[in-house]
């Protein structure tokens, strides 16, 4: 891990300015930028902690969790984080009817949420959660969409036996947590009606989805790797800076993209492009999420 992230994890937001990443290349940007039109990276605001900490239920690799997560920590807003086990019902479904992850609650309003982005606009609008307005409105790039969707498979195979696998995600902590993840999520190039059953069929045992995952973690990662380093330097292409993927600066565009990319650090071996794993770094250590370099299998 790059000292500077390393140093980000120890220092406080206003101390840590002086040596966070974003600040440190806003200069080196300053230095070496040939327009004047490049938005400035986002610097963050003042600590922002409620008398009440509003709360956010998730599962540490959901992208959909790690999307409200780095949306909280960008707005340098204190939260309490529950980590939920993956075969917790009763919790969420306590909260809001249903097993479902992020859920979001401000105590002092008595106001549970579910949805992400429901949940990212409710942050983003309300003063008393800091500047208002700090992420850009999703630009719609088709581009970035045609590449996540292309490499949707390839992830799936190689990220899914690797969360169970590590034994050290909160949400993967027992074996019972474990097993729940793996009847319920298919492995390429099984579907999820042949993986779960629908209305025709009893879908797999759970003998044979758990020797899947065995194969698929001790199956040689070579030949998809070199299809994963070739699609990431694609991606770093369509990357407009180190800071924000889309022209005009941070956005919901970075929110989402960031968030599915967290994962794949989970992969042991990966060949960062340059760019991009500067903007992973970037926002990791802005963001106050960690990536998942130091226990990627
Ligand atoms: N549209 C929702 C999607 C949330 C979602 O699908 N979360 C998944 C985890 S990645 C979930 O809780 N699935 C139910 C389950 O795991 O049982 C959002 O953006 O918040």
């Amino acid at each position: 891990m790059k000292l500077a992230t390393v140093l980000s994890f120890f220092l406080a937001a206003g101390v840590a300015s002086g040596f966070s990443p974003a600040s440190r290349s806003a200069v080196v940007s300053q230095l070496s930028m040939s327009t004047s039109t490049e938005a400035a990276p986002l610097t963050k605001g003042e600590r922002i902690v409620r008398p009440q900490l509003p709360k956010v239920y998730v599962y540490d690799h959901c992208p959909f969790c790690v999307r409200v997560r780095l949306a909280l920590g960008l707005k340098n807003v204190k939260h309490t984080l529950h980590f939920l086990a993956n075969d917790d019902v009763d919790t969420p479904t306590a909260l809001v009817g249903k097993k479902i992850a992020p859920i979001f609650e401000i105590p002092e309003d008595k106001l549970i949420m579910m949805e992400s982005l429901g949940i990212i606009a409710k942050v983003d609008t309300d003063p008393r959660f800091g500047t208002t307005n700090i992420f850009a409105p999703a630009s719609g790039r088709k581009d970035i969409k045609a590449w996540q969707k292309s490499v949707q498979t390839l992830l799936r195979t190689l990220q899914r036996p690797r969360y169970v696998a590590t034994g050290l995600l909160p949400e993967f902590q027992q074996l019972d947590s474990r097993h729940a993840f793996i009847k319920n999520h298919q492995l390429p190039p099984y579907e999820k009606p042949e993986w779960k059953g629908d209305a025709e069929n009893p879908g797999m045992d759970m003998d044979t989805k758990l020797k899947l995952y065995a194969e698929a973690m001790s199956a040689d990662p070579a030949p998809l790797m070199e299809d994963l380093n070739a699609r990431l330097v694609e991606l770093d292409d369509m990357l407009f800076s180190e800071h924000y993927c889309s022209e005009g600066g941070l956005s919901l565009d970075d929110v989402d993209l960031w968030a599915r990319l967290r994962s794949i650090t989970i992969i042991k071996g990966v060949q960062w492009p340059t760019k991009l794993r500067a903007y992973m770094d970037n926002l990791s250590a802005l963001g106050d999420v960690p990536l998942y370099d130091e226990m990627a299998l």
